[in-house]
């Protein structure tokens, strides 16, 4: 994923926002990245290498550095910078008066992870797609249903545990078994993700993060992946 660079004394002070259980600290820095002429986008992606910098953290079982309680304050002031950052985000998008398709997403069964998710939905709808949020711990049968009934043009799954990410695969291969496959495109992202997996499972394209999974959107519906 591309990835920014990002000075030690910065992630020091992404840190201190992420890890803010007052949920304070966060509309400051956005703030102040904003008045110094970053983007929304930047922003978040440097806030992404903050929740790296935790999960990392957290994952180190012999150093553990960060624990639970990091995940879900850092999870809840993302998403404050998320509500913050959007009008902005929204304001940074090409204003598309064309309506560009119909894209269904949700984080499947069993995660709860949500931010990759919205921040992939808030781009693509800034950008002239309409969504439809299923939120998270989507089964198969909700994304079936919905297919059946919303009729989207594309299909978009998030998951960030190795241990949820093969639900992907029992979600295309439910689209098969209701004859719905051929009828809608479908894209997966999210950190537990590869092009490799993606393509092992069948989906139609792979993104490595919001913006390439716009690209990768605009391309399904041009018949492009
Ligand atoms: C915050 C966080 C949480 C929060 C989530 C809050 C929330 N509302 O989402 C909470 C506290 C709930 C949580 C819980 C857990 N977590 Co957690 N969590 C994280 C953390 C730190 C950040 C995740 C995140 O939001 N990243 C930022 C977003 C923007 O990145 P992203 O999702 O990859 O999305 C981008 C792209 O991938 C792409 N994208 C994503 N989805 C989609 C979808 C489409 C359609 C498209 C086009 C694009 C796209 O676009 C996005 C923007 O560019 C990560 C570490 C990390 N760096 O990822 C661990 C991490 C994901 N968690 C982890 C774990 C283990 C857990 C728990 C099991 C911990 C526990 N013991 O309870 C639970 C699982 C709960 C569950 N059943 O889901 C592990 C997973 C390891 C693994 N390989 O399985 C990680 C990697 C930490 C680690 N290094 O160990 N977590």
């Amino acid at each position: 994923m591309f990835k920014i660079p990002i000075l030690m004394s910065e992630l020091k002070l992404v840190l201190e926002a992420l890890l803010d259980f007052k949920g304070e600290k966060i509309r400051d820095f956005c703030e102040r990245k904003l008045g110094e002429g970053t983007s929304a986008y930047e922003i978040l992606q440097e806030l992404n290498r903050g929740l790296d910098e935790i999960g990392k953290g957290y994952e180190n079982k012999e150093f553990r550095r960060y624990f639970e309680s990091d995940l879900i304050v850092s999870g809840a002031n993302m998403r404050r910078a998320i509500e913050i950052l959007k009008p902005e985000l929204e304001k940074e998008a090409r204003k598309e008066t064309k309506r560009r398709g119909k894209v269904l997403i949700g984080t499947v069964k069993g995660d709860v992870h949500d931010i990759g998710k919205t921040i992939a939905g808030i781009v693509l709808q800034s950008n002239g797609f309409e969504i439809i949020d299923l939120g998270t711990d989507v089964d198969k049968a909700t994304f079936v249903n919905k297919v059946r009934e919303l009729k989207p043009d594309i299909v978009g799954m998030s998951a960030l545990l190795s241990s949820t990410v093969p639900y992907m695969g029992e979600v295309i291969k439910a689209l098969e078994a209701e004859g719905l496959r051929n009828r809608v495109k479908v894209i997966v992202g999210g950190r537990a993700v590869s092009k490799e997996f993606a393509e092992r499972i069948g989906a139609d394209a792979y993104a490595e993060d919001a913006i390439d999974g716009l690209k990768k959107c605009i391309s399904l519906m041009e018949g492009k992946e």
